[in-house]
């Protein structure tokens, strides 16, 4: 599969930050699929959009690495930032979109909905590739949703073209997983 990863961060403070979480993410995924990191640090969004036409991935992986800035004098949120990115990489292509990332997991149950992505991997995201691989067979997940599970959870809420498909949201609860409250 045609796999993109995409880190929206582009926060300068302290300084830029490389996305390294998403090379763990892309080093997961079996070398037979072809695989391209988008970092916005570098990429501006006329360039986003190109690549978006030309390499026309079909899933594509946001990194969710800070939802805010933790900044009590001049505090910032992100979210509507991803919120937008989502609903403009939903006008530009089908690709399936899973959400991950340190700030996605501080609070998934209530960001996953939020975005409106596909899928959403909670903690460490070298589960990555099995969930691309599922994908690539057109398997449902949800049928057996322990392969995805390692120490933490996999949730997910199946959105696609813009609307629920009407199931809730899932999560599981693996042996020496932390709680996490069911979507409705
Ligand atoms: C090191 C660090 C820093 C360093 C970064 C140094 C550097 N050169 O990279 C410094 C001190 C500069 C820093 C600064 C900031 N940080 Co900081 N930082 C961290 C820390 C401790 C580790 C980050 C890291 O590198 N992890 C290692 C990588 C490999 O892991 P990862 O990115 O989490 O990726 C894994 C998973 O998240 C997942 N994943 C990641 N992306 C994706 C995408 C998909 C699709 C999937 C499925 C999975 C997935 O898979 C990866 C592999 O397992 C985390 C806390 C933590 N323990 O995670 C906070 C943390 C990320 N930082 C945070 C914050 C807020 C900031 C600042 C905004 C603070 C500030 N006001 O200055 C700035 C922002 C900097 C910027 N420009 O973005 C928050 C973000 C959460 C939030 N509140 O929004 C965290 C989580 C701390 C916290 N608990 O509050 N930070």
């Amino acid at each position: 599969m045609r796999v993109l990863l995409i880190s929206p961060n582009t926060l300068t403070v302290p300084y830029p930050v490389y996305p390294i979480g998403l090379d763990y993410v892309a080093g997961s995924i079996p070398a037979r699929h072809e695989v391209r990191i988008a970092d916005c640090n570098v990429l501006s969004h006329d360039e986003l959009e190109a690549l978006l036409a030309e390499y026309q991935p079909e899933v594509i992986g946001i990194s969710c690495r800070n939802i805010d800035n933790t900044e009590a004098g001049d505090p910032l949120c992100f979210i509507n930032r991803y919120k937008e990115l989502v609903s403009w990489l939903r006008s530009r292509t089908q690709a399936i979109l899973v959400c991950g990332g340190s700030g996605f997991n501080i609070m998934p149950e209530k960001i996953l909905p939020d975005l409106g992505v596909d899928y959403g991997l909670v903690g460490e995201g070298e589960r990555f590739g099995l969930l691309v691989e599922a994908l690539e067979k057109q398997e449902d997940p949800e049928r057996d949703p322990r392969r995805f599970d390692g120490l933490f959870l996999l949730i997910w809420h199946p959105y696609r073209e813009g609307r629920s498909l009407g199931r809730s949201a899932q999560s599981y609860l693996p042996a020496g997983g932390r709680p996490l409250s069911l979507l409705s």
